[in-house]
């Protein structure tokens, strides 16, 4: 008997695009050649620690060509993948300091524009820690053929879709376009993400509060009451929560959507802004995550409300379960933090 292989990501992109009459399948094309160039990314991260050996001068592999950092393989494969599409007005990637305009070889006039950090938390890479690849597309508002800066300036909420593909023990995709959010298990047997994860709601509240901790002393008085709050002994709230932090976003992000929690990323005297960035980081994540129940700010600002004024612009980003986010934006608006709720 043949085994039942459930739903590959392709489908269940194709069954959504069918809910959509008047959907011109560019959405699902575009999405789909995300998917491969995921599974692409997928097989160089699952052979990271080989690239060493077998680029033996770090120069060149076996086949002569250049060993290239991960993350930039990431960046070029993602380009690569997409430039030529049609579907894609431009791009903007953590790794570039300007939007990708689609070279005048390919087809232009693509409607769609692609904002990407092609591996967050890179520096974890030699040391095995889980690691991810995030994405948030618009939909182009300039006019023309070519996309502009302007079409990647748009605030979280007018995102089509985001989502992100996290290898971790194994590789995910996890994305929404506004349906719920979903997850996929890449099954490396047959190449194929299969739905692993149906409609994701994260707890509205959590046990676990995520953040660098070692920062502690560079916040501010509100940001370190914060943290003391989740630290706070407390039955009737389950406190204190557990600390969790791996120190790569999207693994850190993933978890706290299946278990509830908090992640934080404050702003400190060192970065006044925060480090991570609102277009490719923050705005994507927020979007599945108030898609999945949460909800994410920048202390008393909805990260999806914010209007970008560059493209790698940074920002604080509180993140997760919707009551724990609450009470952060309460304690960073100045009010007494709740002794019990
Ligand atoms: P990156 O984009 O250079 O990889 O940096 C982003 C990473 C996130 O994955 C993670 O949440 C954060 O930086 C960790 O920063 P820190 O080491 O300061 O705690
Ligand atoms: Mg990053």
């Amino acid at each position: 008997m043949p085994e039942r292989l459930g739903t590959t990501v392709t489908k269940h992109i194709m069954d959504a695009q069918r809910a959509h009459p008047h959907a011109t399948g560019d959405f699902s094309n575009l999405m789909n050649e995300l998917v491969v160039a995921a599974k692409v990314i997928h097989r160089a991260v699952s052979k990271a620690g080989l690239s060493d050996i077998l680029g033996k001068t770090g120069l060149t592999n076996v086949q002569g060509e250049e060993v290239q950092k991960l993350d930039e393989f990431a960046n070029i494969t993602i380009i690569h993948k997409m430039d030529h599409t049609g579907l894609l007005c431009a791009m903007a990637s953590e790794e570039m300091d300007q939007i990708f305009e689609i070279p005048d070889k390919h087809p232009q006039g693509g409607k769609y524009a692609l904002a990407f950090d092609p591996l967050d938390g890179s520096s974890n890479i030699d040391a095995n820690v889980s690691i991810g690849t995030i994405f948030s597309i618009h939909r182009k508002v300039t006019s023309g053929l070519k996309g502009k800066t302007d079409d990647f300036l748009q605030p979280g909420s007018r995102q089509v879709a985001a989502g992100y593909i996290i290898y971790g023990s194994s590789t995910m995709m996890v994305y929404t376009s506004g349906a719920g959010v979903h997850g996929f298990t890449l099954d490396p047997s047959i190449g194929e993400f299969l739905l692993s994860h149906p409609n994701i709601r994260i707890p509205a509240r959590g046990k676990i509060y995520s953040v660098n901790e070692g920062n502690y002393r560079k916040w501010d008085d509100r940001t370190r009451a914060v943290a003391d709050y989740f630290k706070t002994e407390d039955k009737a709230t389950g406190r204190p929560y557990s600390a969790r932090y791996i120190g790569s976003l999207v693994a850190d992000f993933h978890r706290n959507l299946l278990y509830g929690g908090v992640f934080m990323y404050p702003a400190d005297v060192c970065n006044p802004h925060g480090k991570l960035r609102l277009l490719y980081e923050a705005a994507p994540l927020a979007f599945i995550c108030k898609e999945a129940g949460g909800d994410a700010i920048s202390g008393e600002e909805d990260i999806l409300d914010i209007q970008p004024k560059e493209l790698h612009q940074r920002t604080p980003l509180f993140i997760g379960s919707r009551d724990d986010v609450a009470v952060c934006r309460g304690i960073l608006k100045g009010e007494a933090a709740p002794v019990s709720r």
